[in-house]
């Protein structure tokens, strides 16, 4: 059976193509900077957006679903079952190379642990079976430990033993899903780990515990000899008032702290950024400066709303920037671009799904190509040459990038200095924003 039977294999026609299921700018086979756009972007789709999400669950508190797919059934594990097979056809017809889940979004909990690895065992045989069919690859998965009550006050930071239990226990049974389909990654990202009411709230504690279920992770990676890369999704609020890992360098301090910057690096998102209020290019820059870049959800927020709108990313300014950030850093190693985007409520038709990819996978195409004139022109490198040339080439910068500078032998030259003014230059900012159009558009 076909779940998309209107819709053949998306292919790339090119600028100018007036298909709309067709790529304008996403050119798999493209070789740029030394490169297949596939091999740079390493797409995927996510899984609660595009087949576990209705225009109701979690998206409109006033609404009701207003999306009807083909998989829907009342048994919700047959459910599970044709959702499975739609998401190997709708992968193949994108040509996208990977996909990322949530436990939840694949297999219905039932009413025990038991139960829910049961089911999970089923639908992730069969995800096995069509990886296999159709070279498909999951960049990730991750445990949904913040959607059921038991989770109301956080997993890893929970003030209940009972709940870290729990927890502990749906995150053994993804990384043996990990190791089962070969994840490339695991993801955490701590949606209820964080507090409501800091006087009732014992914040060590909850720091310490959660550090420690990181550890046993890792320790229980190791046991049944998983490899793939842990990656940590900051977030600054949404569920949670305040979240633990509230951005990059909030998650890289609690990283390095409890040493676990040797295992794990970030997933991030560009709606979370935002929402953090800084820039996309901003949180990959900071993680990459630390070494710990590691995968990217490719979405764009609403900055008239002030929540997570998951939206498929078109802002080219921005998604250019993001592209550029990531290809300045080297790549994504085993990370890739995961569209953690739905569609607006109102875009009802289930080839809409297409469309929104389509759109994302255009945009970033852009951008790498955009990307690709800037390095190669050394734009933004040349103004950042120029800008710290005092450091370079003067013996007092020089005397500080090499660490034998002093306060006094800088104080020293300082004053030796007497009235002599510090030269201003100008950084010609409107003017580099303007270059900066010329290469986008
Ligand atoms: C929610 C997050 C979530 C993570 C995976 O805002 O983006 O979907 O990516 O749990
Ligand atoms: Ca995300
Ligand atoms: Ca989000």
């Amino acid at each position: 059976m076909s779940y998309f039977p209107d819709v053949a294999k998306i292919k790339y026609e090119g600028k100018g193509s007036k298909n709309p299921f067709a790529f304008k700018h996403y050119n798999p086979e493209e070789i740029v900077l030394g490169k297949t756009m596939e091999d740079h972007m390493r797409f995927a789709v996510a899984y609660w957006h595009t087949f576990a999400s209705d225009g109701a669950k979690g998206q409109d508190p006033f609404g009701m679903k207003t999306m009807t797919r083909p998989w829907e059934s009342t048994d919700p594990l047959e459910e599970a079952r044709q959702k499975a097979y739609a998401n190997f056809e709708f992968l193949e017809k994108l040509g996208v190379p990977f996909f990322a889940f949530h436990d939840l979004d694949v297999a219905p909990e039932g009413t025990s642990l038991e139960e829910y690895h049961a089911n999970l065992d089923e639908i992730t045989d069969i995800f096995k079976a069509e990886m296999e069919r159709t070279g498909i690859k999951l960049l990730w998965n991750t445990s949904n430990a913040f959607s059921h009550p038991r989770f109301v006050n956080g997993a890893a930071t929970s003030p209940n033993a009972e709940t870290y239990a729990h927890a502990a226990a749906q995150v053994k049974k993804g990384l043996d899903i990990a190791k089962k389909l070969g994840a490339e990654n695991y993801v955490f990202w701590g949606g209820r780990e964080g507090y409501e009411y800091l006087q009732i709230t014992d914040y060590k504690l909850e720091q310490d515990n959660q550090a420690k279920f990181y550890w046993m992770a890792v320790n229980y990676a190791k046991e049944i000899g998983y490899t793939g890369q842990f990656l940590i999704e900051p977030k600054p609020k949404e569920p949670t008032k305040h979240q633990y890992d509230f951005d990059s360098a909030t998650t890289i301090a609690f990283l390095k702290s409890y040493g676990l910057d040797e295992h794990f690096k970030l997933n991030l998102e560009a709606n979370h950024a935002t929402l953090a209020m800084h820039t996309f290019d901003h949180e990959i820059r900071v993680a990459a400066a630390a070494g710990l870049l590691g995968s990217i959800d490719a979405n764009q927020g609403d900055l008239l709303l002030g929540w997570d709108t998951d939206e498929f990313p078109t802002d080219l300014a921005a998604s250019t920037l993001a592209v550029y950030e990531i290809v300045k850093a080297g790549g994504l190693g085993s990370g890739g671009v995961n569209f953690d985007s739905k569609v607006r409520r109102s875009s009802t038709d289930l080839n809409d799904l297409f469309l929104a990819h389509i759109a994302g996978m255009d945009t970033w195409a852009r951008a790498l190509k955009t990307t690709e004139r800037l390095i190669n022109d050394k734009f933004f490198d040349n103004i950042v040459t120029e800008r710290y040339d005092t450091f370079y080439n003067t013996e007092v910068g020089k005397s500080v990038l090499d660490g034998t500078a002093t306060l006094a032998s800088l104080s020293e030259y300082a004053i030796a200095k007497k009235d002599e003014q510090i030269k201003v230059i100008s950084d010609r900012l409107e003017y580099v924003k303007a270059q900066l159009n010329e290469y986008i558009f």
